[in-house]
């Protein structure tokens, strides 16, 4: 246990900052006594550093404070609620100085918080459109939208599963038609299941093979397939043939499949939420 001096001489910041961290984020020694010395925990450092180190990247305090708060754990469980849209902010700005540690500790903390649905719609499909639009109006910022897909990938993959459903239930495959690598959507939507139902998710990933989808589904014998078509040109009906002939659930999900003829069963789904309502019964 160490007292507020020591900790100011340790991470180098004057105590004042220390006391108005506390004050006004609840960033301070996790079980101090009124009227006594407060003394801070190793735990309480670390999340003092992380404090430290996001705003040194650039974070707003009451953003990085939340971050940091969540990687204590101190956090309600806030289901139902949203993040800050500061945290958005501060999820781009991590991207551009290509920061994939921040990047990946905004995420993983707001998947925590509130869930993978939540951190899906309200961080990173917002972090994704502002990117987007900086790409579009400049041609530049591939790069930035590189490290913004893997971070926000690296989050949603960090999610707390489910207790796993009985042996022999009804699997699912996940997979990009052949040729894509957006794959975003895919991961949230893996995110939620594993979190909300325990459920099976085989995960293929990007660029998948028809061949290879169709061992996929043999070998499993799932019940369900989502097949993911960014652009029309990965929109393949014959990756659809082969899931429609073998799955009851097919869902042909992304734009890519938009005004196409689908054969049965095939449906699509225009969100994560629809997407996962539908396989809610398969
Ligand atoms: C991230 C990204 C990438 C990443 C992908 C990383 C990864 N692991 O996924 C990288 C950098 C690799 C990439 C590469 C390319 N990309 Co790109 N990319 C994007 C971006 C910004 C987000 C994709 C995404 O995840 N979208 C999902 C969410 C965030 O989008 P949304 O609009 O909010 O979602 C809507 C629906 O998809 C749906 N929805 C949302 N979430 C979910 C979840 C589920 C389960 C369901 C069912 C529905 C659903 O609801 C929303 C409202 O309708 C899009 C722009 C965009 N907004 O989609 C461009 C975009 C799709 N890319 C584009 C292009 C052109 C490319 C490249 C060809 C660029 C190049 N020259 O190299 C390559 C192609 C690579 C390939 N072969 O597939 C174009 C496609 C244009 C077109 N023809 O439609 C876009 C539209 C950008 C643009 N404006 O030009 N890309």
């Amino acid at each position: 246990m160490l007292t507020a001096g020591a900790v100011a001489r340790r991470l180098g910041i004057p105590t004042s900052t220390l006391r108005s961290w506390n004050r006004r984020y609840g960033i301070g020694p996790s079980d101090h006594v009124p009227g006594r010395y407060r003394r801070y925990t190793q735990a309480d450092i670390t999340v003092l550093a992380t404090m430290q180190r996001l705003i040194a990247a650039g974070m707003l305090p009451s953003s990085a404070a939340e971050v940091a708060r969540g990687q204590a754990g101190r956090t309600t469980n806030a289901r139902g609620g949203r993040p800050d849209a500061a945290l958005v902010g501060a999820l781009v700005q991590a991207a551009h100085a290509l920061d994939t540690q921040t990047a990946v500790e905004v995420v993983t903390r707001v998947v925590e918080r509130y869930g993978p649905r939540t951190a899906w719609e309200h961080l990173c499909r917002p972090a994704l459109g502002r990117v987007e639009a900086e790409v579009v109006g400049t041609g530049r910022c591939i790069d930035v939208e590189h490290v913004l897909s893997w971070s926000i990938q690296a989050g949603l993959r960090r999610v707390r599963p489910a207790p796993a459903r009985a042996p022999g239930a009804a699997s699912v495959v996940l997979a990009c038609a052949a040729g894509e690598l957006h794959s975003l959507p895919l991961e949230a939507l893996h995110a939620v299941l594993a979190a909300e139902t325990g459920r099976a998710v085989r995960m293929l990933g990007q660029d998948v093979p028809v061949e290879a989808l169709r061992d996929a589904l043999d070998k499993t014998g799932a019940a369900a397939a989502v097949l993911w078509s960014q652009v029309p040109a990965t929109a393949q009906a014959a990756a659809l043939r082969v899931a429609c002939d073998r799955a009851a659930t097919v869902i042909a999900a992304g734009p890519g499949w938009a005004g196409r003829r689908l054969p049965r069963p095939a449906v699509t789904a225009a969100s994560l939420a629809e997407a996962t309502a539908l396989l809610q019964g398969s």
